[in-house]
């Protein structure tokens, strides 16, 4: 452990000092706002130091530095972070309530840093957390935007959507570094001209942009190392400010290049895709590309002078999915223009330092831009990106009729787009999908004829989580019975949990399994009670399905269950149920009608059900708003039953369902994404799994004799009647009946396999809740789940792409 403060005495003297030399008051007249401003800076201040100290080491040592270019970085707070990995938290809660407040009190005055839109996003900051346990110069590269991920609110069932302005007041833990920033070009020509008897190229006019780094610490767990994340802010260059128009009175024309220039770095884009053909997302794909690539090639020079073919030996990029791409053109660009080097040498560096993750397998979400967008925006980029394209195709024998299936699937340019992943795929030397299935199917689907051309390219790198925030962090009671039974270790190595298995027949700890939970569902029961008003049972069942709303992932399911239950303890005297809390949280991308119809379901069942004397002391259904990292922590903790019921093989991985097997929730689940390696490692006897499997999808699909009028026409009682619900009034008095839902199942021939799945899964719900009866194996089933998660912490994806991609 690193200390960075002597004893509680040294940071009770220190802290105190830190806030008169901030607000000019003592602490005792400051209120928590204040004092968590100084608290962070003190702590931040130490954190900047370590990483100055590590920056002049890893230059000293010539230690390789991997970069991860990501358009998303979904951090959250930070406090609890830095004082665990300080070693310090126990210490300096102590020192709080000594001084008249509390840890929890000052903590929650920190913005939620919504930098993320889901998974992937929060997959990028668990990554900077596990490369700094793991001893990697690892630096992030992103977007600072000004207004993260909206603030959902619930207005009549509906989901609103607000802005999320986490920079209202100062960010505690960046640091403005302005003699770092880059200029950036867009638009212009792409002139050539002639030296040295070669020809050469540059951006002749345009307009520039000046990108500003902001640097936040990575601090690792145990204090030593410090890495950095690096966001990027745009803003105008001088001569953007039109003095002319100021002098004319248009002060509106003054400012509209400033204006125009700010735009880049304003919002993030809130859908998870599916914003191609907007041209900003395009600039913040060049902006924060360039920006992060010049700043390497300057650390690279500083270290180790021009000599440019050692780049792969010192330095790796990782692309974050398809949206950093422009990654291998801009290098090219920066090596051949500015360095002159001629296209092979320059062709051999970037695919020898550039690297690709794919996320989803979904067409919808593969990003494609319109040439006519991208060609004035970048026109030079461009230009290298079809000499690219050009290069590749002329590796086919291009005569040959049977490759024209493979020339088309491969294509970077085609009717009039560029394909981003292919792109991406071909400046790569490695490509990896995030889950076991998901990279079979990238390999034997999704990218089926790159796998043929290159199979050496393409490998797996399950995703993980840091189990220190997920376990550690988030389920403080769990963790010190944990740490009671096999020490601390597990902290830095996750698979020491697997030590947990010589409990199983210990009844005590079992039932001190039991009282943590309890603990846990009374803290999130109040959290509920405070957000929605809604009264929970802590000893009912607590059934979570927490994530982005999407059809795949089938939230309609899970909804279709708890009507189909409700109707049953209706009208069927003999049926009972083990009494549950049905719990959802989650935000839809504003223009996804679908997936917002479905959240006003949700709280429209929800509506009925808790309010209906005849079954709410057996069934209640809460939607918890604004679902973001500091929530989710109190909700996985608190979870006993997981759901993961995506469509089979459409959930590239999924890491929700990670985070709550480690706090020891069961999974009930498909076949689909991480589950299948999740159900290998727990045990098959220690999860629930129903549905159909990838293969019978597809077979399915492809058979054309799916029909979801015969499934609804089997079982009119049950099932046909959830679905008459949606447009009848049964649901229908918060805010209107289900018109589209309704449709997409039985017109649109229900596209996801939720009636074709419902039975197996209402069936498996039912064995499972029977089984929560018996306290000592509900418990069992879940310590099982805990010891086999530590293959999940991110340390250990970490390692594997340390190991066998970026060879750091
Ligand atoms: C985006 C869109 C947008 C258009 C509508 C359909 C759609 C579907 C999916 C996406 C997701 C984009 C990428 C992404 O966030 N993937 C998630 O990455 C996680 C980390 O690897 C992984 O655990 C999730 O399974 C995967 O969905």
């Amino acid at each position: 452990m690193n200390q960075i403060f002597k004893d509680k005495q040294d940071f009770i003297t220190q802290y105190r000092a830190m806030v008169r030399a901030n607000t000019g008051k003592e602490f005792e007249l400051c209120g928590s706002h204040d004092r968590f401003y100084a608290l962070a800076e003190l702590i931040a201040t130490r954190a900047r130091r370590i990483a100055s100290e590590n920056e002049l080491e890893i230059e000293n040592t010539g230690q390789k530095r991997v970069y991860y270019f990501s358009l998303e970085f979904l951090i959250g707070r930070l406090l609890d972070n830095y004082l665990l990995n300080f070693g310090i938290r126990d210490m300096v809660s102590d020192a709080l309530k000594e001084m008249g407040t509390t840890l929890e009190e000052l903590e929650i005055r920190e913005p939620d840093a919504a930098l993320g839109n889901g998974g992937l996003g929060r997959l990028a900051a668990c990554f900077l957390a596990s490369a700094a346990h793991e001893g990697i110069a690892f630096y992030g590269n992103g977007m600072r935007y000004e207004y993260g991920l909206f603030k959902q609110e619930i207005v009549d069932g509906r989901q609103v959507e607000l802005a999320d302005n986490w920079l209202k007041h100062d960010y505690p833990w960046e640091s403005r570094r302005p003699e770092s920033a880059v200029e950036v070009v867009f638009g212009g020509t792409s002139v050539s001209y002639e030296k040295d008897g070669r020809t050469m190229w540059r951006i002749d006019g345009g307009q520039k942009i000046l990108a500003v780094p902001y640097d936040i610490p990575v601090v690792a767990y145990g204090g030593k190392l410090v890495n950095k994340l690096r966001v990027w802010k745009a803003e105008p260059n001088e001569d953007l400010f039109d003095l002319d128009a100021f002098n004319r009175g248009d002060y509106a024309q003054a400012n509209a290049g400033r204006a125009e220039a700010e735009a880049i770095s304003t919002i993030l884009y809130p859908a998870d895709a599916g914003e191609h053909g907007k041209i900003l997302r395009l600039k913040q794909e060049y902006l924060f590309v360039a920006a992060g690539i010049n700043s390497i090639l300057r650390t690279f020079r500083k270290e180790h002078g021009s000599d440019w073919k050692l780049l792969p030996e010192y330095v790796a990029i990782h692309t974050n999915d398809t949206h950093p791409a422009m990654c291998g053109p801009e290098l090219m660009r920066v090596l051949m223009d500015e360095e002159g080097l001629e296209w092979d040498e320059a062709w051999d560096i970037v695919t020898k330092t550039v690297s690709f993750t794919n996320h989803t397998v979904l067409p919808e979400a593969l990003e494609k831009w319109p040439i006519t967008t991208f060609k004035p925006l970048l026109p030079r980029l461009y230009q290298i990106i079809d000499e690219i394209a050009r290069r590749f195709r002329e590796s086919f024998p291009s005569d040959n009729p049977e490759w024209r299936e493979m020339f088309q699937k491969t294509a970077i340019l085609w009717d009039g787009e560029v394909r981003m992943a292919n792109l991406s795929i071909v400046c790569s030397h490695s490509v990896n999908g995030v889950a076991e299935l998901h990279t079979k199917i990238l390999k034997e689907q999704v990218f089926k004829e790159f796998y043929e051309l290159t199979p050496e390219k393409f490998n797996n790198k399950t995703n993980g989580v840091t189990h220190r925030r997920f376990l550690a962090e988030a389920n403080p009671s769990y963790s010190k019975l944990i740490t009671s039974k096999i020490g601390t270790g597990w902290l830095d190595d996750a698979m020491e949990l697997k030590k947990l298995e010589d409990y199983v027949d210990d009844e005590d700890f079992l039932l001190a399994m039991a009282a943590s939970k309890r603990e846990n569902k009374e803290r999130l029961a109040r959290y509920i009670k405070e957000t929605t008003g809604i009264v929970v049972d802590p000893s009912s069942v607590f059934d979570v399905q927490v994530k982005r709303f999407h059809a795949y992932k089938r939230q309609l399911l899970n909804i279709f269950k708890v009507m189909d239950i409700y109707n049953r303890l209706l009208d069927d005297p003999d049926f009972t149920v083990r009494p549950t809390t049905f719990i959802f949280s989650g935000k839809a991308a504003q223009s996804y009608y679908f997936a917002k119809e479905v959240i006003r379901l949700i709280n429209s069942v929800a509506d009925v059900v808790n309010s209906d004397e005849r079954v709410n002391d057996r069934i209640k259904v809460v939607f918890i708003p604004n679902f973001r990292v500091s929530n989710a922590q109190l909700i996985y903790s608190a979870a006993e039953i997981s759901e993961q019921i995506s469509t089979a093989g459409q959930e590239a991985s999924g890491t929700s369902n990670m985070k709550l097997m480690m706090n020891g929730a069961i999974t009930l689940g498909t076949l689909d994404g991480a589950n299948i390696e999740i159900a290998d490692l727990a045990g098959r006897e220690n999860v629930k799994i129903f549905g159909l499997t990838e293969p019978e999808v597809v077979a399915l699909q492809k058979s054309g004799h799916y029909f979801s009028w015969d499934e609804y026409n089997a079982d009119r009682d049950r099932l046909g009647r959830c679905v008459d619900e949606l447009t009848d009034s049964t649901f229908s008095r918060l805010s209107g009946t289900f018109d589209s839902i309704r449709r997409e199942l039985m017109d649109n021939n229900d596209h996801d396999l939720v009636l074709k799945d419902f039975h197996s899964y209402v069936q498996a719900w039912e064995e499972l809740t029977e089984a929560y009866g018996d306290t000592l194996a509900w418990n069992r089933m879940a310590l099982h789940n805990t010891a086999n998660s530590g293959h999940f912490s991110s340390d250990r994806t970490i390692r594997e792409y340390r190991d066998e991609i970026w060879h750091a």
